[in-house]
């Protein structure tokens, strides 16, 4: 059986897009948590700081797109990257690369280090520290963190920051509807793919994680049912966050 080993943390959107493919696909893998602030105890072999890793028998790569294509190569069932669809998802998966998830990012773009960014970032620091514990000083200090963190600060200079925070996320929501279309997955398609699994763990990790009150995204009707419909394919706990550290169920926003 392969050696397969997933290396981040589970605060990383793309970390846990990662790791859908791998519980989609039923792969057998071992998830390395990996310190922010001390990447190199885990992932100093790659001579980066960049997560997710992703590493197959000794062989690792980065770039979480490219792990879907990586899987689909050496795991061929359950293809999550199909033969016959590549355009259409590459195209979608432009969009979920260049616009959703560096979206994740804008608070911390933008925020003023108020409070509600602060609970927030202490919440964040809380989920790290439960898989690779930080010092007091570190997670109080994690909100300036974030906001002085270079990948995020890079991530900036791609986006559109003359658009409103508000407008962005109602564009991104309701683009994201017209890719889920009439479903079942993205892309019109009538299996999960890389797409809905890039997404997924997004939508509700904030939520289950104690983020966010209320499962926001489920307020759209076509939204929850494609959250219903993919989570059936997902363990109850797709994040990669530790089981002990959540605290609103998912299966119950949905019923
Ligand atoms: N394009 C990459 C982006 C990965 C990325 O930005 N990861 C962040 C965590 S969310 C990271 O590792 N930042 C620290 C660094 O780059 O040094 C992918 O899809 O895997």
């Amino acid at each position: 059986m392969a050696s397969v080993k997933l290396y981040g943390y589970a605060t990383s959107p793309y970390v846990r897009k990662t790791g859908c493919f791998l519980h989609y696909k039923g792969i057998d893998f071992t998830h390395i948590p990996v310190n922010p602030l001390e990447p190199e105890q885990t992932i100093g072999h790659t001579d980066g700081t960049q997560v997710p890793v992703l590493e197959i028998d000794g062989k690792w790569r980065r770039e979480s797109s490219d792990h879907a294509h990586w899987l689909d190569e050496l795991f061929p069932e359950k293809p999550i990257y199909p033969v016959g669809h590549r355009a259409k998802i590459d195209e979608i998966d432009r969009w979920i690369s260049d616009t959703f998830l560096t979206s994740i990012f804008r608070g911390a773009i933008e925020s003023d280090l108020n409070l509600q960014f602060r609970y927030r970032g202490w919440r964040l620091a809380a989920l790290v520290s439960a898989q690779t514990p930080l010092p007091e000083q570190v997670r109080h200090q994690w909100p300036e963190f974030l906001k002085q963190a270079p990948f995020i600060q890079d991530m900036a200079k791609h986006m559109d920051l003359t658009e409103s925070f508000k407008d962005m996320q109602m564009r991104i929501i309701s683009e994201l509807v017209a890719h889920i279309g009439d479903g079942p997955y993205m892309g019109g398609l009538d299996q999960p793919t890389m797409l809905d699994l890039a997404i997924f763990p997004q939508m509700v990790f904030g939520y289950m994680f104690g983020l966010e009150e209320h499962l926001s995204a489920a307020m759209h009707p076509v939204i929850k049912g494609w959250l219903k419909r993919v989570s059936q394919h997902l363990p109850d706990n797709p994040t990669l966050a530790a089981d002990e550290m959540q605290v609103n169920s998912l299966a119950e926003a949905l019923a």
